[in-house]
């Protein structure tokens, strides 16, 4: 394999990262549905759909490296919301704890002098500045349009669908 142990382990882990921000994603998604906000589930569908895209993106290219890519087990996760607003409020933190996540590969890159690596992750860098926007985005909306007036969940569901 051209990738050392430690890279091969964090980009395993990266792509772990991924695939569960996928499938927390999906059952936003899910929650959206049930609960009348058809464009939001739709676009949350999609950025489920946009997380799997990054986890096998790095699961690819660590057998192109010729490592060892572990397809990462499934847990349980997050099928229940307080609130429409909530689901945005946990969807910016995780998109927050998976930057972490992306600096913590690329440090480690740098510590071993893995540059090709280091390149390969940029895209998710600028990938993470856009999710992290479009978070806070709709964390926006939700000052902007009262939730709990007459239309207000309708225009909610309208607007956040519109976001990127
Ligand atoms: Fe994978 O881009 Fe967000 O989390």
């Amino acid at each position: 394999s051209s990738l050392k142990e430690g890279i091969e382990k964090i980009l395993n882990l990266q792509a772990k990262i991924e695939s569960d921000a996928s499938n927390k994603y999906l059952a936003m998604a899910a929650w959206l549905d049930r609960n009348g906000f058809e464009n939001t589930a739709d676009y949350m569908y999609k950025q489920a759909e946009e997380e799997r895209e990054h986890f096998l993106k790095v699961f690819k290219y660590i057998t192109d490296m010729g490592g060892i890519a572990i397809t990462p087990s499934i847990p349980e996760v997050q099928q229940e919301f307080a609130s429409f607003k909530e689901i945005f409020e946990i969807a910016l933190e995780n998109e927050i704890a998976v930057t972490e996540a992306v600096n913590k590969v690329i440090a480690k890159c740098r510590a071993e002098n893995d540059y090709a690596t280091e390149e390969f992750m940029m895209w998710y860098v600028v990938e993470q500045r856009e999710e992290e926007k479009n978070a806070r985005r709709a964390l926006e909306l939700f000052d902007l349009i009262n939730e709990n007036e007459a239309t207000g969940k309708f225009e909610l569901d309208v607007q956040i669908s519109k976001i990127s």
